[in-house]
């Protein structure tokens, strides 16, 4: 049995550019990722991943804007948790990103995303967040530097 925890995940993009935070602390620290964090009691997902992008690098955006494109579990090996991360993206936001105490975010092209340093994950399913398509991915790690085995689905819609 697993302990299933939820998590949203926020990508800003623009025509050619994408949004990264590099996580100064905690879960992550020293990867460049997206915005999130925990769903909080009470909270909806969505007005967590709009919460969430606002404490870490001060954009706003409105929850509407945000597009469901992906939903993301991560296991580990010997381990209850399961992490159930629930993955948004939008080009419509306001604010300029401003570094905070959990992240330094700062603009990628979308062709210099530094994927040696974020989670392994990453790499595999980025061309479907690029190509707009939606998916599920499921990956089993040992360790945070390991993937023991993984699966990526394609989904109609989110
Ligand atoms: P605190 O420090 O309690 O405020 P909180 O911001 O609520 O934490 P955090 O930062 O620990 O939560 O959330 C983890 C973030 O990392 C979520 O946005 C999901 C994301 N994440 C976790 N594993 C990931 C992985 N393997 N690949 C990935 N993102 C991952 O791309
Ligand atoms: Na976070
Ligand atoms: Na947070």
């Amino acid at each position: 049995m697993h302990v299933k925890k939820l998590f949203t995940l926020v990508f800003i993009q623009k025509e050619n550019e994408i949004l990264l935070g590099l996580k100064k602390r905690g879960f992550g620290m020293n990867k460049w990722n997206g915005f999130g964090g925990k769903v909080e009691p009470n909270e909806t997902i969505i007005d967590a991943a709009a919460r969430e992008l606002k404490e870490e690098c001060c954009l706003i955006v409105k929850p509407g804007d945000l597009k469901n494109i992906a939903h993301l579990e991560f296991t580990f090996e010997g381990q209850p948790t399961l992490m159930d991360v629930r993955v948004f993206s939008t080009k419509i936001f306001e604010g300029t990103p401003k570094e905070t105490e959990e992240m330094k975010p700062k603009w990628f092209d979308n062709d210099g995303v530094p994927f040696d340093d974020m989670w392994l994950d990453d790499k595999l399913w980025f061309p479907y967040l690029f190509q707009g398509k939606p998916f599920f991915g499921h990956f089993h790690y040992e360790g945070f530097d390991k993937i023991l085995n993984y699966k990526i689905e394609e989904q109609v819609s989110m």
